[in-house]
């Protein structure tokens, strides 16, 4: 009902609607208007209310949840069904789970927390609450196991697009899954998938955006790598009381409407413009990369990406290796970039 009455809200702007309409078009007691009104103000909603008018809603603080993202998103398969939580310990996993029990192509499960926020090779993702954007995403493309690497591009090339479209920061590739700013890593893409040898059954787009800490609110062993966009937005502002926050609704909309886009790509098997656009984005390629794959490292300069999303590196011996994500870890020789 909640839902219905923020979409009736939504739906008449700068207008007033009547208590009494709403209880009339929802078939509801004008007591049920009032403390669903209630609890949307609770969520952060800012709602006027007269007794002659009846309600209107003025803005949104900062809230998350399926109705404010999915209203008329617009994609074509993206966020058709999602699940948003206050804690979970991991998108992925939920996201996992449902995959499992057949939901569709494109459903998203967002959270405000994540307890056990994953990153590749079992790593940790810290997920502070209501500071970042914690996001997955159930895919079932038709590709063979060995192109799930275009899924992961497909998502650096949308999470750049997104923040630049919603908040105007322009961030970058780091190849194979990191999105950078000042040389930090401002959101991280985890790219799981299920697979027969030769169909993928299903694909687990986890996605994790630093979006609102300030640099106390990272633990201290990864201050020195990680950035949120606001910090980065503010960086020239000493004045914390005038610091801007960046709206996470409106980046995860921007996010979901740019997938959709290039998901579209891939499905397509529009592959090279979405490489072309990829290598517009990257900071990688022409750089001097440390690759270390297990216990090995070589050096070499990043030269190209194949349209299977391998990094081709020209090493010191002149050999041009092709080197897979699964299992790297790529350092810039200038620093983490
Ligand atoms: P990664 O293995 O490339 O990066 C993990 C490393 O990044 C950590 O070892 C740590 O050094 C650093 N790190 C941890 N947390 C942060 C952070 N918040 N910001 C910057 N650096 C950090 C990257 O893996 C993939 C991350 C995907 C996260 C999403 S969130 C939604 C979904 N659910 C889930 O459990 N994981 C994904």
């Amino acid at each position: 009902m909640k839902d219905c009455i923020l979409k009736r809200l939504k739906g008449t702007g700068s207008q007033y609607v009547s208590g009494e309409m709403l209880s009339e078009d929802l078939g509801v007691s004008r007591t049920t208007v009032w403390k669903c009104i209630k609890e949307l103000r609770k969520e952060g909603y800012v709602i006027e209310s007269s007794s002659k008018k009846g309600y209107k809603l003025i803005s949104a603080h900062d809230v998350i949840n399926s109705c404010e993202i999915s209203y008329n998103l617009g994609t074509e398969l993206l966020g058709r069904k999602i699940h948003c939580f206050d804690v979970i310990d991991s998108t992925n996993h939920y996201a996992k789970k449902i995959a499992f029990e057949g939901c569709d192509d494109g459903t998203v499960v967002i959270a405000e927390q994540q307890t056990a926020g994953r990153g590749r090779l079992g790593r940790q993702w810290h997920s502070a609450g209501k500071k970042g954007i914690w996001l997955s995403v159930v895919l079932r493309p038709e590709i063979v196991p060995s192109d799930v690497q275009m899924i992961t591009l497909a998502a650096a090339i949308s999470v750049v697009s997104a923040v630049k479209e919603a908040t105007g920061i322009v961030s970058a590739i780091k190849w194979p899954n990191d999105i950078i700013l000042d040389n930090k890593k401002v959101c991280g893409i985890l790219t799981e998938m299920n697979s027969e040898m030769e169909q993928v059954n299903f694909v687990i787009l986890g996605i994790g955006i630093n979006t609102n800490q300030d640099t106390e609110d990272f633990p201290e062993d990864i201050r020195d790598i990680a950035v949120s966009l606001k910090t980065f937005l503010n960086k020239s502002r000493t004045e914390p009381a005038i610091h801007k926050s960046i709206d996470r609704s409106k980046l995860i909309r921007a996010l979901l409407v740019e997938l959709d886009r290039v998901y579209r790509m891939v499905r397509n098997g529009d592959i090279h413009n979405m490489i072309d656009e990829w290598k517009k984005y990257s900071v990688t390629l022409g750089k001097e990369v440390s690759i270390t794959v297990k216990n090995e490292t070589y050096r070499g300069i990043a030269n190209d990406i194949t349209m299977d999303g391998k990094l081709l590196v020209k090493c010191s011996d002149g050999m041009i290796r092709e080197v897979v994500s699964g299992e790297v870890s790529v350092r810039g020789l200038m620093g983490y970039v």
